[in-house]
């Protein structure tokens, strides 16, 4: 539907780039709605909560460290299929696969500091959104140009 939601973060590296404008740029262009917007300083607990499946892995402290190391921007964006399109937004994990006028793929080198952070699946992001921010946080509205879009 037109009220999928996804998770959006730039990363520390993003924020210290200062790209939190070029990367919002993106999505408004796209024509996504925000409906959400904070900036935080992320904690271990919120991180392995959500990194749960990853707390195993060899890059995991190092991921911790990275990921802790300043503010990061959250967003929750709106729209059709806005999980899958985001992800296509963003390009692959690996900066070295993600193409050119992807946002991974026009501003990061390294898988360790690839600036943001996308959900994966409708479900993901449902879980995610409730990790990140408060139902109180979220705001509905209408866009007045909605009829372009829909
Ligand atoms: O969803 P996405 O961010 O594209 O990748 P994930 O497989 O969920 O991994 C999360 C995060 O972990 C990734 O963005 C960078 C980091 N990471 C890493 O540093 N080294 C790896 N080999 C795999 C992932
Ligand atoms: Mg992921």
């Amino acid at each position: 539907g037109i009220r999928e939601r996804t998770l959006i973060a730039v990363k520390p590296d993003g924020v210290q780039r200062r790209l939190v404008g070029q990367i919002i740029q993106r999505f408004e262009m796209r024509g996504f709605q925000l409906v959400g917007l904070k900036m935080l300083q992320v904690s271990e607990e919120l991180l392995l909560q959500h990194y749960t499946s990853l707390c195993k892995k060899p890059f995991y402290p190092s991921l911790l460290q990275y990921m802790t190391s300043g503010p990061v921007v959250a967003m929750v964006w709106e729209g059709h299929n806005v999980v899958r399109s985001s992800r296509m937004l963003v390009g692959d994990t690996n900066p070295a696969e993600a193409p050119p006028g992807t946002i991974r793929g026009d501003f990061s080198i390294h898988i360790s500091r690839n600036v943001i952070h996308a959900s994966d699946s409708v479900e993901g992001a449902q879980k995610e959104i409730a990790l990140w921010f408060q139902s109180s946080e979220l705001i509905e509205w209408e866009c007045c140009d909605h009829g372009n879009l829909y």
